[in-house]
């Protein structure tokens, strides 16, 4: 039997050991001028550099019919630890986002900025134009640690810049080491590329083939949980005593993706494994990593996160692991109450009297649109460098550190814009949709481009019984992947095929709990003959401050899934 036989690992496996630590031949594909996109090989490798080629989906069938290659161009992915950036540097990506994208900046569910539609010929202008407004790209997608979200705004409080500190030093400490991203985007030195041993002791954290699958990291400061911690493979709860974090709870193995009839893949919330102190965070990071990269599944990709080898070994097992590399044990978990995964839309003071103001962004989109020209009213904002900007896990932007006197300003320029502080609705408030269509190659249904009607038709149903302002979460994706996070929310959708979703209830508000399959296959219609009864329902029988995904399982809409837990799709439906 050969090697090749032998060799049961992923293909991915084999395409980063070779790759010289990320290198592969993306240098030469970017200037291969006789098309638009670049060697599949290289695709994998460029995640680890923050970009994915894709294709204007809208455009597959003219483009078919003419017999021209896809509609190729990059989505580019920031690593902003924490979501925090300057007005100058709002206005570099503004200005990027006119010259070389699509004339969107798009936020994303992790905090971050993404660019759509940039192509070959310009990506290194693009890298290069990223680079000097002092951001980078590096690790935002592919096998490794990527952007670290903290709960948002560290001007908030103490502890809200406690938490973005441990963001970003986790971050520093687990970027790869290798030199692939400068040389490649920068123009940067070229750096002796090593194999076997040699690279192994040039990335050592990662080793050659860095980890088995993407690993997410946040932390959140109680009783917010607006990162959705449990979604994520790690996560650090801030222990808070007198206004100071003594610790953090760490929690590991969450995840949202599955694959639709493949029921060894699941959503799964993340378990609580111990505590730790602020100084051992970094470290207990570092080990976690570790452990994954030595023990997760490298033959299977999709049950290669972090939540299967929990799953698969057992968190006893996890847990010793990790003492044994650390050093020492975990503490016992502190007690920690999570209230909310929303956001508060619309002003707030922070303990230092300084204003905040968080905009609601359907869907992370800014751009300009008749009578709602967001995009230049924040470029109109960073211009007068009155505040930072604060990237939120729900799509959505703060504008923070604001002095009483330059808030009548502000409020100014959104008017004139046409920029609206207040939401339509409770529903449209707690909302997320992905981007799916036309750029995602991975979306089944719409999501972004979908999502605002469906809520408009809910509006009606919301008049109907009274809910207009009630905060309700939804959550849509275009495909089972997850990633507007649609287990964790009260109403989820998740598309199956053009036109049709996956109906989900009873999410917990506070994010602890997964939501349940509760109809399959609907459509636009089916939605909101399903929903509108559910919607009066509750309308009339809730009790006092009982949240709509509680209501759901009291109601018997579908039972609870416990904390903790993961869910399969093979249940009985009773719709
Ligand atoms: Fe995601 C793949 C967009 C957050 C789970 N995700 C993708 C890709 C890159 C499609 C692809 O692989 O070709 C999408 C690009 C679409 C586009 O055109 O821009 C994409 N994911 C997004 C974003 C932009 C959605 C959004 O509307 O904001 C989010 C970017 C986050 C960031 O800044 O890093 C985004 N993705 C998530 C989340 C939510 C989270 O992490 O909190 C999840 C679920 C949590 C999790 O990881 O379990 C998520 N995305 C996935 C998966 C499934 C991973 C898995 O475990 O199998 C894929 C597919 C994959 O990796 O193979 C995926
Ligand atoms: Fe694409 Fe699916 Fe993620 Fe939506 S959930 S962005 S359709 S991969």
């Amino acid at each position: 039997m050969t090697d090749q036989m032998t060799d049961k690992r992923s293909r991915n496996e084999i395409i980063k050991e070779s790759s010289r630590q990320l290198r592969g031949t993306i240098a030469e594909g970017l200037a291969d001028v006789s098309t638009g996109a670049i060697s599949e090989d290289d695709g994998q490798l460029t995640k680890f550099h923050g970009t994915y080629l894709q294709d204007d989906r809208d455009l597959r069938p003219e483009r078919a019919k003419k017999k021209l290659e896809k509609a190729y161009s990059f989505m580019i992915r920031l690593r902003v630890p924490g979501g925090v950036v300057t007005p100058a540097q709002w206005l570099a990506l503004d200005q990027i986002a006119g010259t070389y994208a699509n004339g969107t900046l798009r936020l994303t569910t992790r905090a971050t900025f993404q660019f759509h539609g940039i192509i070959k010929s310009n990506m290194k202008r693009t890298m290069q134009a990223i680079h000097a407004a002092c951001l980078d790209t590096l690790a935002a997608c592919g096998d490794v640690n990527r952007n670290v979200m903290s709960a948002a705004n560290p001007y908030l409080s103490k502890s809200h810049k406690t938490a973005y500190d441990l963001a970003c030093k986790i971050s520093a400490h687990l970027l790869p080491k290798t030199g692939a991203y400068h040389e490649i985007w920068l123009d940067g030195e070229k750096v002796e590329d090593k194999s076997g041993a040699a690279a192994a002791n040039e990335e050592p954290i990662y080793g050659v083939h860095y980890l088995p699958r993407k690993f997410k990291t946040v932390v959140a400061v109680p009783p917010d949980n607006d990162v959705d911690i449990f979604a994520h493979d790690l996560g650090f709860i801030a222990i808070i005593e007198n206004s100071e974090v003594i610790g953090y709870n760490v929690t590991v193995g969450g995840g949202m993706a599955m694959t639709h009839g493949e029921t060894d893949t699941f959503p799964r919330t993340a378990d609580v494994l111990g505590f730790c102190t602020p100084e051992q965070a970094v470290d207990v990071a570092e080990k976690v990593v570790t452990v994954q990269r030595d023990w997760g599944n490298r033959e299977l990709r999709k049950r290669a996160r972090l939540k299967y080898t929990i799953e698969d070994r057992g968190l006893a097992a996890f847990r010793a692991e990790l003492e044994k590399r650390l050093g020492h044990q975990l503490g016992k978990p502190k007690s920690f109450a999570f209230e909310t995964t929303a956001d508060v839309i619309g002003w707030r003071q922070g303990a230092d009297k300084k204003w905040h103001l968080t905009l609601f962004i359907e869907n992370g989109r800014v751009k300009d649109q008749t009578g709602h020209a967001l995009r230049s009213a924040m470029r109109e904002i960073a211009e007068t460098r009155a505040c930072e900007f604060v990237l939120t896990s729900n799509q959505n932007l703060i504008l923070a550190n604001i002095t009483a006197e330059v808030r009548p300003q502000i409020e100014a320029i959104l008017k004139a814009h046409g920029v609206q502080i207040t939401t339509s609705s409770g529903l449209r408030r707690n909302s997320m949709a992905c981007v799916a269509l036309p750029t995602c190659g991975l979306a089944l249904a719409e999501s972004e481009r979908y999502l605002p009607d469906l809520i408009t038709a809910l509006e009606d149903v919301l008049d109907k019984a009274g809910l207009r302002d009630a905060d309700i979460v939804m959550r849509m994706t275009g495909c089972p992947n997850g990633c507007s996070r649609p287990y964790l929310a009260e109403i989820g959708l998740v598309g199956r095929a053009p036109g049709l979703y996956n109906l989900y209830l009873g999410g917990a508000f506070d994010g602890t709990r997964l939501n349940k399959l509760y109809a399959q296959d609907v459509d636009n219609a089916k939605i909101l003959k399903l929903l509108d009864p559910l919607i009066v329902q509750y309308a009339n029988e809730r009790n006092m401050n009982e949240r709509f995904g509680d209501f759901a399982i009291r109601a018997e809409f579908v039972t609870a899934t416990p904390a903790g837990n993961r869910f399969h799709d093979d249940v009985e439906l009773a719709n």
